[in-house]
């Protein structure tokens, strides 16, 4: 608990040094990197634990370079290693993306990978997860779809002696049932948009918005809300017309907008947890006669394809990134685990942001 408010005013102390460094548009990496980079230190003080950072390089549209602190991925420890992957589902650009990663980058590696996909199920997923454990696979790595709920199934991999790596998304259980949590800070980046938004209407007397909210009980939707609240929580300006969770799909961010705009006449923003239930809502907003990136604004996070495609459009306005590429540290931290080196108990994933002209220019070297 108190790891974790240090954490969050460490991050909100950073994002208020990036909104200073981010004020021209320029690269958004040196800004984000050093947020990400100084957020991760302060976590790993006070949490005592190893934690590093780690670039996937995404904004430059590189490969995922995997991370300097994990070993490298090595062939000969994972060649035939048997690897249970339990994926939330399909429910998103940037889920499509970490799954073709995670497959691709495990067949590089000579991996037997048994890939599972929860459609987003918490039972589904803990059923995989125990079928794994039947099997007696060496690693079990998963990215679950809630936070809460996770012990038992955690115990009873434990027991079996099989180790388990967190990719993604985090769990409230005790860090001693997983190994490392390879994935971004969403706190971090639902403060990157606030902080957006509190420049962009640094004029307005008054912000009427909404938010799309992602899976219910999900990390990235508790902390990508808890992120905005850090940094516009206090303002009165920006006013919550409705908050309501679309599950991260485009279908469920249109439907919810479509419910938003019948009783809202006056929405100025929406706040949407990923890019998928922006354009969602972007559908809902032209079929209402209004003109999305004008009429009302729009920010996500995420940062796949079609989401930059609608950025350089203008019909979103900025984009958070959330790196999918996790493949290759996963199997470098797989390579650690098997072979009995010691690895970091988290590994952050550095991101950057977009606005209009930068989505535009980062969009031929996109990677996903
Ligand atoms: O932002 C969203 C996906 O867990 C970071 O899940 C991931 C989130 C991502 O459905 O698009």
């Amino acid at each position: 608990m108190v790891t974790r408010k240090l954490a969050v005013l460490a991050a909100t102390a950073v994002a208020a040094l990036a909104l200073a460094a981010c004020g021209s548009s320029g690269s958004t990496a040196s800004s984000s990197t050093s947020a990400a980079a100084s957020s991760t230190a302060a976590e790993s003080s006070a949490a005592g634990s190893s934690e590093v950072e780690s670039s996937t390089a995404a904004s430059s549209g590189a490969a995922n370079a995997g991370s300097d602190e994990l070993p490298a991925a090595d062939p000969a420890v994972l060649k035939d290693a048997v690897i249970g992957f339990a994926q939330v589902g399909s429910e998103s650009g940037w889920r499509s993306a970490n799954t073709d990663n995670i497959k691709t980058t495990a067949e590089k590696y000579g991996v037997d990978l048994q890939f599972t996909s929860a459609e987003q199920d918490q039972a589904k997923q803990i059923s995989s997860i125990k079928t794994f454990i039947t099997q007696g696979v060496d690693l079990i790595a998963f990215s679950p779809v809630v936070e809460t709920g996770w012990d038992a199934v955690l115990q009873e991999a434990d027991a079996a002696g099989i180790p388990v790596v967190l990719t993604d998304r985090s769990v409230d259980s005790d860090p001693s049932l997983y190994r490392t949590f390879i994935g971004s800070d969403f706190i971090l980046e639902g403060e990157k948009a606030a902080t957006w938004a509190q420049g962009e209407f640094a004029d307005a007397t008054e912000v009427n918005m909404v938010v799309l909210e992602g899976t219910t009980g999900s990390a990235p939707a508790n902390d990508r809300a808890t992120g905005w609240a850090n940094i516009l929580g206090s303002d009165a300006k920006f006013k919550t017309l409705a908050s309501q969770t679309g599950d991260f799909t485009r279908d469920g961010g249109k439907e919810v907008m479509e419910g938003f705009l019948a009783t809202y006449p006056d929405i100025d923003l929406v706040y949407a947890h990923n890019d998928d239930m922006g354009l969602g809502a972007i559908e809902a907003i032209e079929a209402a006669g209004k003109v999305p990136g004008k009429d009302i604004k729009i920010v996500t996070v995420d940062a796949v394809k079609a989401g930059m495609e609608a950025l350089s459009a203008g019909k979103i306005n900025f984009i958070v990134e959330c790196s999918p590429l996790l493949g290759e540290q996963l199997f470098q931290a797989a390579t650690g685990v098997l072979s009995d080196q010691e690895i970091p108990a988290r590994v952050v994933t550095i991101e950057g942001t977009f606005n209009q002209e930068q989505a535009t220019a980062a969009l031929p070297t996109r990677l996903y």
